[in-house]
This record gives structure tokens, sequence and C-alpha cells, in this order.
């Protein structure tokens, strides 16, 4: 079939819209109609050139929401008409990554999805008979997309689409690390660095879970009132503190952060983040895609003294598994989406998108098809 689709030809070079074709789902694939995208900063990142598994032509994207449209061969979990979020972290409930329940890394498509190519091998997409690779193992910025079963949630009919894209990929990241990485409890300080699309997520999950001093760092004060309207307590700017940050935090928080999330993905932040942590018991998540080729580091006395660093792909989430439970938290009112979906545009307009991303402007632009 023919499809509308924003393809990245190349590294730095803006979308373009064209119509593309579309082959139809093989065995375990859906064909989803996508009816609206969150636009991320792994979007951006990818098409910088930054990111090492970059592959061009590509359709990008991995915030989705739409309607299965069609159905492969054996295809059980999901039927025409229901209404799905794509999946780049898919869960075939079968790997031995998905049966340890440690994780929520799925195993089961991971070498092809980062070839950009389904689990088969090969593309669905292409145009003048020339391959054009997935992303993610979504591409989410076309109207039409194949994906595996495996990698699609479905979720209720009365959500929004272009509300519950976002569940994609930020809400369930920042919400994700609290609840499922972090398992922050009632009564913690929590110290968000970064309050972006993830950073300020992370903060209304601290307030649902009862946290106690939450705590905001960023460079940019335009942060500040969305922040504090989704629970921050406290706000830090760095430029405008005396003295060094570590330190400052440790005496806010008296002692420490229980818990700290990096948000920005700036290695030295992620040690700030780290050294910021109470003695003895403080956590801190790392959540920021760096470049390529940086390290993090520390003096290993901080770990032998009790801080324990961890990361966090996807907020801990198992798509199939807990995106329905994001968007019932969404639904009956628990976590607010609205106000961080900041724009909404036609795919038409997708490069604005990213201007408005790469200015600081938006939270969370939303194209739809
Ligand atoms: P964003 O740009 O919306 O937010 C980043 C914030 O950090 C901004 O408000 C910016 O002002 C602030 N900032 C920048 N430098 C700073 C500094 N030195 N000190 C304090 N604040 C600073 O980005 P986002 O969409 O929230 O994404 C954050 C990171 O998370 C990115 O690296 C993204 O790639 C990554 N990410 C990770 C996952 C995952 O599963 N681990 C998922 C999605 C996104
Ligand atoms: O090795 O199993 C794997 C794949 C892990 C992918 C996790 C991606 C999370 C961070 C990228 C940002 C996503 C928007
Ligand atoms: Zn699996």
């Amino acid at each position: 079939m023919q499809v509308k689709a924003a393809v990245a030809y190349s590294v730095g070079q803006p979308l373009t819209i064209e119509t593309i074709e579309l082959e139809g789902p093989q065995a375990g694939e859906v064909l989803v109609e996508i009816k609206a995208s969150g636009v991320c900063h792994t979007d951006a990142y990818t098409l910088s050139g930054a990111d090492p598994e970059g592959l061009f032509p590509a359709i990008l994207g991995h915030e989705g929401a739409g309607v299965v449209v069609e159905v492969g061969a054996d295809v059980k979990s999901v039927k025409p008409g229901d209404h799905v979020i794509p999946l780049y972290t898919p869960e075939c409930r079968q790997c031995e990554y998905c049966l340890s329940l440690k994780t929520n890394l799925c195993q089961a498509i991971r070498t092809t999805q980062g070839r950009g190519l389904m689990p088969n091998g090969t593309s669905r997409f292409s145009i003048g008979g020339n391959m054009i690779h997935h992303y993610m193992g979504t591409s989410t910025f076309a109207n039409y997309t194949v994906l595996p079963e495996i990698a699609v949630a479905k979720i209720r009919e009365d959500a929004p689409f272009d509300k519950v894209c976002y569940i994609g990929c930020g809400v369930t990241t920042g919400i994700g690390a609290v609840i499922y990485t972090a398992k922050v409890e009632a009564g913690a300080n929590v110290v968000i660095f970064g309050l972006g699309g993830i950073g300020l997520n992370i903060i209304q999950a601290a307030k649902m879970v009862g946290a106690n001093m939450i705590v905001g760092v960023d460079i940019n004060p335009k942060k500040r009132a969305l922040a504090e309207k989704l629970g921050m307590t406290h706000f830090v700017n760095p430029h405008e503190i005396a003295g060094d940050l570590v330190p400052y935090i440790i005496d806010l928080t008296k002692g420490g952060a229980d818990y700290s999330f990096e948000c920005i993905g700036n290695v030295n932040v992620m040690r700030q983040a780290l050294e910021c942590c109470h003695k003895g018991w403080g956590v801190s998540v790392i959540i920021g895609v760096a470049g390529a080729g940086q390290e993090i580091s520390t003096r290993p006395f901080q770990l032998v003294t009790g801080r324990v660093w961890k990361g966090s792909a996807f907020g801990g989430a198992r798509g199939r598994t807990d995106v329905p439970k994001i968007v019932d938290l969404y639904m009956n009112g628990k976590i607010n989406v609205d106000d961080l979906i900041t724009h909404v545009m036609p795919i038409e307009q997708i490069n604005h998108a990213f201007d408005l991303m790469h200015r600081g402007e938006s939270i969370r632009s939303v194209v739809t098809f």
C-alpha cells in the first residue's frame, strides 16, 4: 500500500514528506494506522548523526498510538480495530530476559531491530524500489507502519491518541523509572536533574508515590513553573547558587538524595547525580543518553560507602503489561499528560517540531496524520 511518511534520508537533513510503499504484515506482524506520534530527543539524536547505530534512509519515530488494521498469520493477542501503542522495547514473554522478570530488555527481536529490519531480516518500507529502514522497531512518523505483534501494547479505546502517544516513550520512561526501576517509597527525598520531557514525568511520579522533597535541577529557569505545577518542591539552578552543586544539594536534603535521576545525557551531571546521593543508601538512576564514546566516572569510594548507580531503559516497563496500566493512570487523572504536550501539528510540520525541541521551546510536540 502507499503511505504518507516523513523520511530521514541522511544525517542532519530535514525530514521529507513522501508517499512511500509499505508491504503488508507477514506472520507474527500487525499493520497499524498511526494516528499521532510524539517527537522525542532520541529521534533528533539519531537524525543528528550522534547515534552510532543510526541507519539511513529511515522512517524515524518511536512514540506513537494508533489502530490495528490488519494482522498477519499466527497473530493472537490483537485484532483489527484494537487501539495500540507501539513498543520500541518489545515484550515476547518467552525469551530468557522476559522470563527472568529481572529486566524489561526483551531480546527476542533485538538483532534485526538494531539493523532497522523486521524480524525476518527485511524491511516493509521502500520508495521507488529502494529499501527504507525501520527505526527502533516502530517507525511512527508514517500514517501506517508494520510492527511485530510482540511490539504493540493493546490499550483502552477511550484514550485519546494525540495524548497517549507520549506514553509510548517519555511518560513511561519517567513514571517507570520511579515506580519500576527505583521503586521510590513515600517520604523519600528525590532529586531530578533535567526538567524536560522525561524529568517532568519523574517529578509527577515522585509526587504520586508520596515523596517528601522533590528537588528539580535545571539551567533553564523557564522549566520551573510547570515543574512546580507537577509537584516539584524545590528548584535549583546550578548557575545561580554559590559554590558547588553537590554539597548544595546534600545540605538542602539534609544528608543527600534517597533517589536521584539524571535526565539530560550529560556525563558530568551523571557524576553529580550520584555524588549528591545519601551515604549508605542513595540510589542514582541514569536515564539520559550520552553521546557516543562518552564515559562516566566517580571515585569508587562513593559506591563502597553505599551509593548505588543504575540505569533505566523505557522506565523498566514491560510494555505489553505495563503500558496499558500507565494509560489507565492518565485516564483516571493520576498523571498529567496534557500540560506536557505543548505543541500539536500535522505531520507536514514535523521539522518545526524538531526546531522547537532544539530551541528548548517545547516539552513535547505531537504530530498528527
Ligand atoms: P529535554 O531536552 O526535554 O530535557 C533536558 C533538560 O535538561 C532541559 O530542560 C535542559 O534545560 C536541562 N539541562 C541541560 N543541561 C543541563 C545541565 N548541565 N544541568 C541541568 N539541567 C540541564 O530532554 P528529554 O526529552 O527530557 O530527554 C532527556 C534524556 O533522556 C535524553 O538524553 C534522552 O535521549 C533520554 N531518554 C532516555 C530514555 C531511556 O529509556 N533511558 C528514554 C527517552 C529519552
Ligand atoms: O540492548 O536490549 C537492548 C536494547 C535496549 C534499548 C533501550 C533503549 C533505551 C534508551 C534509548 C532512548 C529511547 C527513546
Ligand atoms: Zn522477550
